[in-house]
């Protein structure tokens, strides 16, 4: 089945509001509400999923009808608390649409971080008390099932296996003059591989350090934040204020530092002299499939300067990048460094071949090592 035709039989029954973050795994769902159903439909992509059920609650609230909430299933943990302390039937009763990318089912070959994650994606929605059809080609979705849920009230969702929805090679890339990501990894990599500690954020951001990494003979201290999506600067903030005396390198995105934006605040609000925090921005979700995020029309000046961090520089040349980072500059972090980039990365970019452990063993070594 394609996506398309499962929306089209979504919104032929009237349902035609769309909140949610995107994963690879949908990446052909979020692809048709963009490109084939967005003068039928609202959709609106979310910083982080539990948002989007807050707007499905408030879409309910403000229609009578429920929202459709799409999510990876790494976003349930996002989606809990609007769902624990409001939709539920126990508070107000809301009826929620859900369809949820079932990565790392039992069984099926994935990536480290969504093994357990996917393992207990079928328990949580029970403990949660949603009703589920699991979707596959053996299974199609059942609209009936659907329909019979919402009319009593209850939150029902579909749990799609990989590679349900027949490939959608449409791009939703935006061309421009812009720079690699990859390109500017190297770069801050090669001023700071010797001293500094790097923190990088879920998706190709971390791929691509991993692999200049390995591509260079320097070994530098880095912690891949391979999931959650987010959190990369509270990490970085912790072993900033554990680990003072080396540079903190954050390496973040722009859909990363939207997804949990109340940080930045709290690490304005540290003594985080030697904070550095590179924000990637190429508007978009690149690493998932490129769906656009809100971060062309962020002021990221603005929101670093009114969230007390000391300093704020925009770049999108990779000389500038260099002549800044190599010069006399010593004003105290933290500082925000914004780098416009283009929305494209290699198609055969690797993976890690450490697991998750090993690579966070060689990480803390590296930072006794020297202590
Ligand atoms: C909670 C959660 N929701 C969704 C995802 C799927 N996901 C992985 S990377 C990514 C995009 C990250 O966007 P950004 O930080 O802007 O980096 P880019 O890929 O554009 O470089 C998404 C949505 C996830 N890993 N975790």
């Amino acid at each position: 089945m394609t996506a398309k035709e499962f929306l089209q039989s979504l919104i032929d029954r009237g349902h035609d509001h769309y909140f949610g973050v995107p994963d690879s795994l949908l990446s052909g769902l979020s692809k048709s509400l963009e490109l084939d159903f967005s003068k039928k439909t609202q959709h609106i992509i979310t910083q982080n999923e539990g948002a989007a059920v807050g707007m499905a609650i408030g879409h309910y609230l403000g229609s009578g009808k429920p929202g459709i909430v799409y999510l990876q299933n790494s976003g349930l943990g996002n989606i809990i608390n609007p769902i624990t302390s409001l939709a539920t039937r126990d508070v107000y009763n809301i009826p929620i649409i859900f369809l949820v990318g079932w990565r790392g089912q039992p069984g099926v070959k994935d990536e480290p971080q969504h093994t357990f994650q996917g393992r207990i994606t079928i328990q949580q929605l029970d403990l949660l008390e949603i009703e589920y059809q699991i979707v596959n080609e053996e299974n199609l979705p059942k609209l009936d099932l659907l329909e019979e849920s919402i009319s009593q009230n209850k939150q029902f969702a579909y749990v799609f296996q990989k590679n349900f929805f027949k490939n959608d090679n449409r791009s939703l890339e935006k061309r421009s003059s812009y720079k690699n990501r990859k390109d500017f990894i190297e770069k801050i990599y090669s001023i700071y591989c010797n001293d500094g500690i790097f923190i990088s954020t879920t998706g190709k951001t971390s791929r691509e350090l991993y692999f200049v990494n390995k591509s260079s003979n320097k070994n530098a201290k880095i912690f891949y934040t391979i999931g959650g999506m987010g959190h990369a600067s509270s990490i970085a903030a912790g072993i900033s204020l554990s680990h003072k005396k080396n540079k903190t390198i954050l390496l973040d995105g722009d859909g990363s530092l939207l997804m949990h934006m109340g940080i930045l605040p709290i690490i304005g609000s540290q003594p985080l002299e030697n904070f550095y925090h590179f924000v990637f921005n190429n508007s978009s979700h690149e690493s998932v499939g490129n769906q656009p995020t809100v971060g062309s029309q962020l002021d990221l000046e603005a929101i670093s300067k009114g969230s007390n961090y000391k300093d704020y520089f925009k770049f999108d040349d990779i000389d500038k990048l260099e002549q800044f980072l190599t010069s006399n500059y010593s004003k105290k972090g933290p500082v925000l460094i914004e780098i416009v980039i283009n929305q494209k990365s290699d198609p055969q970019l690797g993976r890690p071949h450490e697991s998750p452990a090993q690579n966070k063993d060689i990480f803390m070594k590296l930072m006794t090592d020297e202590t």
